[in-house]
């Protein structure tokens, strides 16, 4: 279950509607998971107001949830996008906070739980996405306590100083202890969580939080860990070897007037993204000489990100006042020194400019994982490209060899830029060595696979041989789990496949 279900609505000429697949990590994770197990996706289409019956696309059944468009506004923009998305990145805009937002999730919650219940099998296993439907694990434990319920959070879970504001901060927390397991980005989000639940009178015990059983009687334990999401490794490392991804990187570079240095900046246009913290510092960048205008390009790709919030209309006059600002001091007729694209693009394209891409800026303020860092990590089978990496990202974590910054650092983020421009090729590769031996290692299939049987022991693990099957013991990385049957993600783990 996910606020939007993975399809985008395309209206025919001849008046008939039909579905595509909107390719993303995790429907690739999840595709093949739900087709081995008979599994639907619940979700909302995009579009407001009567929701098409379940139909079928991509080999996936789809269940979706009728959202008006009231509780757009109240629901998605407001209490989503308005209220929990900037709390929960570290209130790098202020949160708003209104009582008709937060009734509208409410409601919305249940929709998704009532739509949940009436598809799931007695026994199912249920894995709900995300900070748009927090309550839905104990809405869905009301009703239907025989499923088992997982909840993954893509985004931070705030420090309790800041969680704190919420209002309904208890309710939310009630909300999420519906759940069997609580999967977070990174260690530290699940210690927040832990803590929140102290504060609130909660007991903790090893990594769990002790909540009453069923019907009041005895104890259940809800368990709180750190699962890094992750690319499709292979995909993007087999896309990026093919004779056209690689004829169009050079053409890119060969578009841009093959410069010597190709920066690159992909991400959705928002304020967590620190767009404008990068901007500032390729500007002083070129404004102090220490990078050439003539020899430095620096494409930023953005997707437009909900439009109709207020603070992402200032966001984006904002960056498109500064790229105007560089380009007339610094740019060439025929050759602006920023190629600003507020586009989508394909995966193909994206790949392209992952591989034509000297060095990619990634200076969020804030980010759960970002996935952007991986791809380009998986794209980059030359060994070649330096990855600029913000700390303040899940995926620093897991990419200790990047090039670390501290975003709102200016004068650092200049020499680590810099750094990374200037450094000998030997030094790029070996960074990118490790990274990619990271990103391979734990790929999205595995933080699938990991969280489902975390969740459910019962589920086999695909990576490892049944030994009942093969009748030899076979050395298992499960030697190495935690109490909570959850591999360690410093631990080394076998290569899938
Ligand atoms: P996002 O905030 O959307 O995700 P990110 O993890 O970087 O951030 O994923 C963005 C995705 O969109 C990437 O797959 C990227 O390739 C794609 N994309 C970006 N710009 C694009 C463009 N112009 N055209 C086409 N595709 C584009 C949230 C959390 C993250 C967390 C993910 C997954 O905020 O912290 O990593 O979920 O859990």
């Amino acid at each position: 279950m996910a606020n939007r279900l993975p399809v985008d609505r395309k209206d025919e000429p001849d008046g008939t509607t039909s579905w595509q697949t909107s390719p993303g990590g995790l429907v690739t994770a999840l595709e093949p998971i739900m087709r081995e197990h008979d599994g639907a996706w619940v979700g909302w289409t995009g579009a407001p107001g009567d929701a098409p019956p379940p139909f079928e696309a991509g080999n996936m059944d789809l269940v979706p949830v009728p959202i008006s468009a009231e509780e757009i506004e109240g629901y998605y923009e407001g209490m989503s996008n308005g209220t929990l998305w900037p709390l929960y990145h570290d209130v790098i805009v202020p949160p708003e906070f209104h009582r008709p937002w937060w009734e509208s999730y409410v409601a919305v919650n249940q929709r998704f739980a009532t739509a949940t219940a009436a598809q799931a099998a007695i026994g199912a296993t249920v894995w709900v996405q995300d900070y748009q439907l927090q309550l839905v694990p104990m809405m869905l434990r009301e009703t239907r306590p025989d499923l088992r319920i997982g909840f993954f959070n893509h985004i931070p879970f705030p420090p309790y100083e800041i969680f704190a504001q919420l209002p309904w901060r208890r309710k939310i927390l009630d909300g999420l202890l519906g759940a069997d397991l609580l999967g977070f980005q990174r260690p530290a989000d699940a210690n927040n969580f832990l803590r929140a639940c102290r504060r609130n009178g909660l007991t903790t015990r090893r990594g769990a939080v002790v909540v009453p059983g069923p019907g009041g009687n005895g104890t259940r334990a809800v368990r709180a860990a750190a699962f890094p999401i992750s690319v499709d490794t292979e995909e993007l490392d087999r896309a990026a070897r093919t004779p056209e991804i690689l004829e169009r990187a050079k053409q890119i570079r060969h578009e841009l007037g093959d410069p010597g240095v190709i920066l690159l900046g992909v991400d959705r246009l928002d304020y967590t993204k620190g767009i404008l913290h990068r901007l500032k510092a390729v500007s002083e960048l070129y404004d102090e000489g220490r990078l050439g205008s003539k020899e430095t390009v620096f494409v930023q790709v953005a997707t437009p990100s909900r439009e109709r919030v207020g603070s992402y209309q200032v966001l984006r006059d904002e960056v498109e006042v500064i790229v105007g600002r560089i380009n007339g001091v610094h740019g060439h007729i025929g050759n602006p020194v920023v190629h600003y694209l507020m586009q989508s693009f394909p995966r193909s394209e994206l790949t392209a400019l992952y591989l034509a891409a000297d060095v990619l800026l990634v200076t969020a303020l804030r980010d759960g994982m970002n996935l952007v860092a991986k791809e380009y990590v998986a794209s980059r089978h030359d060994e070649g490209g330096a990855l600029v990496l913000s700390e303040f990202t899940g995926a620093a974590n897991e990419l200790g060899s990047a090039y670390l910054v501290n975003p709102h650092d200016i004068e650092g983020l200049k020499d680590v830029i810099v750094r990374a421009v200037s450094d000998p090729a030997r030094e790029r590769a070996r960074r990118m060595r490790s990274m990619r031996r990271r990103v391979f290692l734990h790929d999205v299939g595995r933080w699938a696979s990991d969280f489902l049987r975390a969740l459910n022991p019962a589920v086999p693990d695909p990576a490892v041989p049944d030994p009942a099957a093969t009748e030899r013991a076979v050395p298992s990385r499960h030697d190495d789990v935690d109490d909570f049957g959850i591999v360690p993600f410093e631990q080394p783990v076998a290569v899938r496949g």
